[in-house]
C-alpha cells in the first residue's frame, strides 16, 4: 500500500520529465530491426549436433486413427527419432483454461492439423521429406465447421454466459421500433511475420532451456512441465523478442516449444522446431468466427432502450482461450453506447477446425460488430443516418455497463463532438453527396465508428506484474520484467520510466530478455496491459533504488533528502548542481554495502469481478475514440478504397507518441483488413483453402488508406495507466468496423435496392454483388 502511494506521487513528479522525451522517442528496436541485426528464435546460433523437427498432423478433420505406418519415415537416412503421445511421460494435455486439448492426438483427431507427431532429424529438409513417408489410415466423423451447425447438434466447449441489465423483455414493449436481425463476421488469420518456433537445449541435471517465440514464457514453462512430468525450476524459457504475436502467440506458441522440448529431454540434444508458413496457417487457429443474432428496440427519438443479442462462437476443437474470449464479447456487446435494458448471451461451439485463440481485440470486436450492424439496419428502416442513432446513444459520466461497472471519465461524447469539429463533418458529409451526384460509376459512402474498450485482463487474477532492476557498479542499468517485445515497442517504454526516474539517458539502460528464472509466474503480454502492468512495477522497482540512493547522497552530502534531485546525471541540492555525478552516487552506494537491486509487484488495484452474478467492476479504465471513414468503390469492378480514415483518439497523456501512433495505424489497418478483405476459408471437410498469401488477402501498402490522421483528445489522463499513458494495443483495431459501413453506404448510394447485409469480410465480390442486386 504504501508503495502505490508514493508511486502516484511520483508519477505527477515525472509528467514534467518525461515530456521532454516523449516527442522524441523512437523504438528502441528499430536500430537493430533495420539494420537486419534484430534476434529471432530463427536466428540463434545453434549447437552442433543439434536436431530440428517437423510436425506430422492430421490429413482429416475428424475421425479415429485406425493405423499409423512410421516405418518408411524412420528408416530415412538422417531420421533420428518420431514422437509420438506414447513418448510423453508426463501428461499429454496443453489446454490453458480447460484441460481438453492433447499435445499430440492419441486415437481421434479432431481437426486438419492437428499434431499426431513429431519427426526429429539432422535437418528440417530431412524431416520435411520423412512426413511425406509416413502412412496414415483415418476412419473419417461426420465434421462440424459452423458454430450453427455446432449448436444444432449439441457440441459445446463449456455452458453458456450471459450478462442482463433491466429488464430487456418489458422495453421491448414500451420500443417504438423493434429490429431483429442476424449477421456474421469471418475469422482472421493472424499472418505474424515470425512464424511459431522454438529451441530447446538440454542443461545438466535434467533441465531444459527453451527460447520461444511466446507472449506467455510462462504459460510455456508451466507447460512443458507438465507435459515432461517434472518441476518448473528444470524448464527456464527465455523470449528475446517476437517478429508479430496479435494474440496468436499467447496459448498457441506452447505446443511447439513443448515438442522441442520433449525431444530434446529423451534425446539430450538440441533440438529446433520452426514452423514454416504453410504448416502455421494450417496448424493453428486464428480469430473466432461468429454468427449472432440481434435484436433492438428505440424509443421514437432514437434512443436505443433494449438490445439483445446472441453471440455463437466458432471455438474450434478446444477450448484454447475461448471462454475468456466468449466473456469479452459480452463485456464489449454495447460499444460506446449506453444501453439501459440489455441481454447478452455467448455460447461457445466447438467445431472441427483448429482451436480458434486470442486475436487483437479478443471477442471484442465481433461484439461491437453486431451492435452497429443493429444500428445501421434499425437506421436504414427508420428512415435515418447510422450516425443520428450512434450520436444520441452515446455513453456518458456515470452509466452503467451491462456488467455493473460504472463509467467514469468518459471520452465518448468528447471523442466523437471533436471528431465532428476538427475534421469538419459536415464538409465531409457534403462533399460525398456532391460526389455521389456528379458520379455514377464510382460512388463514395461515409461512417463514424466510435469506440469503448476495456483496459485489463478480465480475469482479474491475471492483472499482475513484476520487476527486476539492477543498477550496475559503472551506474549502466539492467530490466528485467514480464513484458515481451513483439514490435509493439513495450521495451522502449520501460527504458523510458527508469530514464525518468533515475534521470540518465536511454543508453545507460538495457531491457533484458523476457526470461522465467528472472521474472517468475508470469501473465501473458496480452490484453493491451503489458505496458501498464509492468511498467508500474518497474516505476515501483525504480522508485525504492531512487529513494537508497538519494539516502546515501543526503549523507554523504550533509543535506536532507528532501532537498535532493537527480538531473542529467549529476545530484542537484535545492536546485543547484554539486560535484556529485550519477555514478559516483552508484560506487558511493555499493561502498555502504546499499542494494542496488530490487524486485517490484504491481497487482492493479480496484479491479474485482463475480462471475456467478456477472457483475462487478473488471476494468481499471477504458479506452475511448472516434473515426470517420471514407471510402469510394468503383462500381463497374467493386473495388475500392479508403479515401481517409480521420482519428480522435484517447491516449490519455501519451508517454511515446511515435510508438502510440504507430499501434494505431497497425491496428486500424488490421481491423480493415478483418472487416473488408481477409477470407479465410474452410472446405465442408475442414481443410484450410485460404491456406496461402495467395489465396488469403492482407492489407498492403496499396489498400490501406490513402490518408489517415489522428488527433489525440486532450483528457488529464488516468492514474491506472503508466505514466497516465493508457493502453493502445487493441482498441484502435475497432476504428476498422466503420470500414464495413462506409461500404455499405456507398452499395446504397449506387443501388437503392440494395438490402443491407452484415457478413463480414465485405470482400470486391461482395461488393459487386451488392451493386447489381435486384
Ligand atoms: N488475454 C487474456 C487477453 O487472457 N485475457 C484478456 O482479457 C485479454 N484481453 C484482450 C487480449 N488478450
Ligand atoms: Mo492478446 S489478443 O494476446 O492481447
Amino acid at each position: 500500500m504504501h508503495k502505490q502511494k508514493s508511486n502516484n506521487t511520483l508519477d505527477s513528479k515525472l509528467e514534467a520529465v518525461s515530456m521532454s522525451i516523449k516527442q522524441s522517442i523512437k523504438n528502441m528496436d528499430s536500430f537493430t530491426h533495420v539494420r537486419g541485426e534484430s534476434v529471432y528464435v530463427d536466428d540463434i546460433n545453434i549447437k552442433q549436433g543439434t536436431f530440428h523437427g517437423v510436425v506430422f498432423d492430421s490429413p482429416k478433420a475428424h475421425g479415429k486413427i485406425k493405423h499409423i505406418d512410421y516405418s518408411k519415415a524412420e528408416a530415412l537416412e538422417g531420421v533420428e527419432r518420431i514422437f509420438t503421445y506414447k513418448d510423453i511421460p508426463g501428461a499429454n494435455q496443453i489446454g490453458g483454461i480447460i484441460p481438453d486439448e492433447p499435445l499430440f492426438a492419441e486415437d481421434e483427431v479432431h481437426f486438419w492439423g492437428m499434431p499426431i507427431a513429431l519427426i526429429v532429424a539432422k535437418s528440417e529438409f530431412i524431416a520435411r521429406k520423412a512426413r511425406a513417408l509416413i502412412e496414415i489410415d483415418i476412419e473419417e466423423l461426420p465434421v462440424i465447421t459452423t458454430a450453427k451447425e455446432a449448436k444444432a447438434k449439441g457440441s459445446f466447449i463449456n455452458a453458456p454466459r450471459s450478462f442482463s441489465l433491466g429488464d430487456s423483455k418489458k422495453a421491448f414493449a414500451a420500443c417504438a421500433y423493434v429490429f431483429k436481425g442476424e449477421t456474421f463476421s469471418n475469422g482472421q488469420e493472424h499472418l505474424y511475420i515470425e512464424t511459431q518456433g522454438a529451441y530447446a537445449e538440454p542443461q545438466e541435471n535434467g533441465n531444459i532451456k527453451i527460447t520461444s517465440s511466446t507472449q506467455g514464457p510462462t504459460a510455456v514453462q508451466k507447460t512443458i512441465a507438465q507435459v515432461l512430468g517434472v518441476a518448473m525450476h528444470k524448464i527456464e524459457v527465455d523470449v528475446t523478442r517476437l517478429g508479430g504475436g496479435f494474440g496468436g502467440k499467447e496459448d498457441q506458441a506452447t505446443p511447439w516449444a513443448v515438442m522441442a522440448a520433449l525431444a530434446s529431454y529423451h534425446l539430450n540434444q538440441s533440438v529446433k522446431l520452426i514452423l514454416n508458413r504453410h504448416d502455421d496457417l494450417r496448424m493453428t487457429g486464428k480469430r473466432h468466427p461468429y454468427e449472432s443474432s440481434y435484436k433492438i428496440g428505440l424509443s421514437k427519438d432514437l434512443k436505443i432502450l433494449a438490445y439483445e443479442a446472441e453471440f455463437l462462437q466458432n471455438s474450434g476443437a478446444a477450448a484454447d482461450l475461448s471462454p475468456a474470449i466468449a466473456e469479452r464479447t459480452l463485456f464489449h456487446a454495447t460499444n460506446s453506447y449506453y444501453v439501459p435494458n440489455v441481454k447478452t448471451t455467448v455460447i461457445s461451439c466447438k467445431t472441427n477446425l483448429p482451436p480458434n485463440t486470442a486475436f487483437r481485440g479478443f471477442g471484442g470486436p465481433q461484439g461491437m460488430f453486431v451492435i452497429e450492424s443493429a444500428i445501421a439496419r434499425a437506421a436504414s428502416e427508420i428512415g435515418v443516418s447510422s450516425r443520428q442513432i450512434q450520436e444520441v446513444n452515446l455513453l456518458d459520466e456515470n452509466d452503467t455497463f451491462s456488467y455493473g461497472q460504472i463509467a467514469k471519465k468518459v471520452e465518448a461524447k468528447n471523442t466523437w463532438n471533436s471528431a465532428k469539429s476538427i475534421f469538419n463533418l459536415e464538409t465531409l458529409e457534403r462533399n460525398v453527396k456532391e460526389f455521389n451526384e456528379a458520379n455514377s460509376t464510382f460512388k463514395k459512402g461515409l461512417a463514424l465508428m466510435p469506440i469503448t474498450f476495456g483496459i485489463s485482463f478480465t480475469n482479474t487474477p491475471m492483472n499482475h506484474a513484476r520487476a527486476l532492476v539492477h543498477v550496475y557498479l559503472d551506474g549502466s542499468i539492467g530490466i528485467s520484467t514480464a513484458a515481451v517485445e513483439m514490435g509493439q515497442g513495450v521495451n522502449t517504454k520501460m527504458m523510458q520510466i527508469a530514464s525518468d526516474v533515475f534521470s540518465v539517458p536511454i543508453e545507460k539502460i538495457k531491457i533484458e530478455t523476457t526470461n522465467t528464472t528472472r521474472v517468475a509466474n508470469t501473465s501473458p503480454s496480452a490484453a493491451s496491459s503489458t505496458a501498464d502492468l509492468n511498467g508500474k512495477a518497474t516505476l515501483m522497482a525504480c522508485n525504492t533504488l531512487l529513494e537508497r540512493l538519494v539516502k546515501v547522497a543526503s549523507e554523504d552530502l550533509n543535506v536532507s533528502v528532501e532537498d535532493i534531485k537527480l538531473k542529467a546525471e549529476f545530484v542537484y541540492i535545492n536546485e543547484k548542481k554539486s560535484e556529485l555525478s550519477w555514478t559516483d552516487l552508484v560506487s558511493k552506494t555499493m561502498l555502504k554495502r546499499v542494494a542496488l537491486t530490487e524486485n517490484a509487484h504491481y497487482a492493479t488495484p480496484e479491479i474485482h469481478f463475480d462471475k456467478t452474478k456477472e457483475k462487478g467492476h473488471p476494468f481499471a479504465y477504458h479506452v475511448y475514440g472516434t473515426a470517420i471513414i471514407t471510402t469510394t468503390v468503383d462500381c463497374t469492378r467493386g473495388t475500392y478504397e479508403f479515401d481517409s480514415v480521420k482519428i480522435v483518439h484517447d491516449y490519455g497523456k501519451s508517454m511515446s507518441e511515435g510508438i502510440d501512433l504507430g499501434q494505431v495505424e497497425g491496428a486500424l489497418a488490421q481491423g480493415i483488413g478483418w472487416m473488408t478483405m481477409e477470407e479465410i476459408a474452410y472446405n465442408d471437410e475442414g481443410r484450410l483453402l485460404s491456406n496461402a498469401l495467395s489465396t488469403y488477402k492482407i492489407p498492403d501498402i496499396f489498400s490501406v488508406p490513402k490518408y489517415v490522421e489522428v488527433i489525440p483528445v486532450e483528457t488529464d489522463g488516468n492514474d491506472m495507466a503508466i505514466l497516465k499513458s493508457k493502453a493502445v494495443g487493441e482498441p484502435p483495431l475497432m476504428y476498422g468496423i466503420g470500414a464495413y459501413f462506409a461500404l455499405q453506404n456507398a452499395i446504397k448510394a449506387f443501388n437503392t435496392k440494395h438490402q443491407l447485409k452484415f457478413h463480414a469480410p465485405m470482400t470486391p465480390e461482395k461488393v459487386l454483388m451488392s451493386l447489381y442486386e435486384k
